[in-house]
């Protein structure tokens, strides 16, 4: 354990990545030493009895508080958001929890005195007018989602923490993740989480991008892996702070439905693009990452058809079983 981080607190630890963030953290730390958190109430049995669980919504510094106060707290891992299609669809509401939510907690990190702070950002960060292919870390950022503009401010703003009020703020760009426990939430990048049950459950999918639609894309564990690291990584080597692109894979829509038919032949993915169309299009298709390999040895160790494989075999394990969706 990082000599520094004894008390982490994780903001909605409920959420795709941070329900699986949360477990990988207590089995590293200790299950005592992680608080998890969300806004809402009902957390899956694995997340409530493994450790401590608290309802915090992060628009309000009073709850968060209280909770960080009880647990002695010096590290948070801030993964809750709104996402990208949402976001669309409510952008005010996208604003007050990505950019107060954010505030609040490095307003928390000063006034607790904490070691660390992680804060995500996305490759919505990036818009139309950012180089497409190997898009580099240092670039232009235009977004044009309410999502993505929340996250160039939270990359902005935990920058300037770092200078202005020198704490410890990291953050990385995720990314579509994708993962088998817990199904992601309002994202664009859904789809390829999604592909897979239908693909398991009903051996067709309709798909909401089009079949040339090319993403960068991260399986869960290298998503983990990156965060970890990211966080645990030397200070000192650091010229980044809050503004990584970790890269893993791109593929387009149409390269996912051929893995999934090396195993399924029979699958049948049709492409029926929606408003997330305009959304994807406005993202790269590839990512430069040499930034976190040079400084913080970032290194992804998963492939489409291996993803592919281990997606089925976890998915169809469950599906046997009557539990897909647990
Ligand atoms: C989304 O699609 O909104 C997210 C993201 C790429 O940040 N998965």
């Amino acid at each position: 354990m990082s000599k520094e981080m004894k008390n982490i607190l994780v903001t909605g630890a409920m959420g795709q990545i941070g329900s699986e963030l949360t477990m990988a953290l207590r089995n590293r730390y200790g299950a005592e030493n992680v608080v998890a958190t969300d806004k809402r109430t009902n957390p899956n049995p694995e997340l409530r009895d493994s450790g401590p669980f608290y309802s915090v919504d992060v628009t309000q510094r009073t709850s968060l508080d209280a909770v960080i106060k009880k647990h002695n707290i010096d590290t948070i891992y801030h993964m809750a958001a709104i996402l990208s299609a949402v976001g669309e669809k409510n952008p005010l509401l996208c604003w007050d929890v990505n950019i107060n939510g954010t505030l609040n907690v490095l307003n928390a990190a000063i006034d607790f005195e904490m070691v660390r702070v992680i804060i995500p950002s996305s490759i919505a960060v990036f818009g139309p007018d950012t180089p497409k292919e190997n898009t580099p870390n240092d670039t232009i950022l235009r977004p044009t989602t309410m999502y993505g503009v929340t996250k160039v401010c939270g990359e902005r703003l935990g920058d300037y923490f770092v200078k202005r009020f020198g704490i410890d703020v990291r953050g990385l760009r995720y990314p579509g993740i994708i993962s088998a426990e817990t199904l992601p939430g309002g994202g664009t990048t859904d789809y390829a989480v999604e592909i897979y049950y239908k693909a398991v459950e009903e051996g067709k999918y309709t798909c909401f991008v089009r079949e040339d639609t090319r993403l960068p894309m991260m399986y869960m564990p290298d998503c983990i892996k990156s965060t970890i690291d990211l966080a645990e990584a030397d200070f000192s080597r650091l010229k980044h702070h809050c503004d990584f692109n970790v890269g893993s894979m791109s593929f387009s829509a149409g390269e996912l439905a051929e893995s999934i038919k090396k195993h399924i032949p029979h699958f049948e993915c049709k492409f029926e693009p929606d408003y997330r169309q305009q959304i994807a299009d406005s993202w790269p298709s590839s990512i430069d990452d040499s930034v976190a390999r040079a400084e913080w040895d970032w290194e992804p160790e998963w492939d489409l058809d291996r993803m592919t494989k281990d997606m089925l075999e976890k998915l169809t394990k469950r599906h046997n079983q009557g539990n897909l969706y647990k």
